[in-house]
C-alpha cells in the first residue's frame, strides 16, 4: 500500500523535521488547496509546494477543494505538482480541457469525489484519469466524522477498473486512523492518505507518531507496512 501524509494537519512548528523524517518512507505527499469557497476553510497553496519542494523530492498531489478549478490548475501547473486533483463536483464542462492542459505539462490528473458524489459523475471521462480520490469525510475541516459508506466506491471503482482495464489508482482521504484501519484496508484502496487522527496528532514527536501508527495499522489488520523503521 502507498501512504500519503496530508500536510495542512503537521505541524508547522516542526516543518523541517517532520518532512526530513518522512521522506524515505512516504508515497507522496497529501496538499489539501481550498478557496474558502467550495469548502469555508482556507489551508494550503501552490507556494506550501514550492517550500516542501526545497526539502524533499517525494511527489506532491494536490486535492483542490475550490470552486474555479481551471485557475487553481494553472497555478499548480506553475509549481509543477506532480499530481493535481480536481473536485469532480464543479468539473462539469472543463474537465476534459483541465485534464489535458495537466497531461500537456507533463504531470498526472486526478478527481476526488465528495461523500454525495457518485461514480457515474466522472465516468465520462474515468478512462483519462490517473487517480481517483474517494472522500470518506466530508471535505474542509480535519477531525471529522468518519462515513463509512463511502467505501464501497473503492470497491466498485476496483471492479471497474479490473473489468475495463482502466489504469487509474484509488485513493481514500478522510480519518484514517485505529478505529477505521480496518474496514479502510478490507475496502483496499491503493494509496491511504493519513492526517491528524491517524499520524501526526498520535504523540508530539513525529517518530513515535510513525512507530504507533505501525502497531495501530497492524494490531488492526494484522499486516505490516514495509515503509521504514
Ligand atoms: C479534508 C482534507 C483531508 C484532511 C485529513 C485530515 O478537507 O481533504 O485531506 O487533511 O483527512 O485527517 P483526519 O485524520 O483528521 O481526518
Ligand atoms: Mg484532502
Amino acid at each position: 500500500i502507498q501512504l500519503s501524509p496530508s500536510l495542512m494537519t503537521m505541524d508547522l512548528d516542526q516543518f523541517k523535521e517532520q518532512i526530513t523524517f518522512l521522506n524515505d518512507k512516504v508515497n507522496s505527499y497529501h496538499i489539501d488547496i481550498m478557496d474558502g469557497h467550495f469548502v469555508p476553510n482556507i489551508t494550503l497553496s501552490p507556494w506550501f509546494v514550492e517550500q516542501v519542494r526545497k526539502i524533499s523530492d517525494v511527489p506532491m498531489s494536490a486535492h483542490m477543494m475550490v470552486t474555479d478549478a481551471p485557475f487553481w490548475v494553472k497555478q499548480l501547473i506553475d509549481v509543477n505538482c506532480d499530481e493535481i486533483c480536481f473536485p469532480s463536483e464543479v468539473a462539469n464542462g472543463v474537465a476534459f480541457s483541465m485534464i489535458d492542459e495537466i497531461h500537456h505539462a507533463g504531470l498526472k490528473a486526478g478527481a476526488v469525489l465528495n461523500p454525495e458524489t457518485s461514480i457515474d459523475t466522472i465516468m465520462p471521462y474515468i478512462d483519462l484519469l490517473d487517480k481517483v480520490t474517494i472522500m470518506t469525510i466530508d471535505p474542509g475541516f480535519a477531525g471529522q466524522r468518519f462515513l463509512q459508506s463511502c467505501l464501497r466506491k473503492i470497491t466498485q471503482l476496483r471492479e471497474l477498473r479490473e473489468e475495463q482495464g482502466y489504469t487509474y489508482q484509488i485513493e481514500m482521504d478522510g480519518s484514517t486512523n485505529l478505529k477505521h484501519w480496518k474496514m479502510i484496508s478490507d475496502a483496499n484502496p491503493d494509496i491511504y492518505v493519513i492526517g491528524r487522527s491517524g499520524l501526526f496528532g498520535l504523540t508530539d514527536n513525529i517518530e513515535d507518531s510513525w512507530k504507533q501508527m505501525l502497531q495501530e495499522y497492524e494490531s488492526s489488520t494484522g499486516f505490516r507496512f514495509d515503509n521504514g523503521l
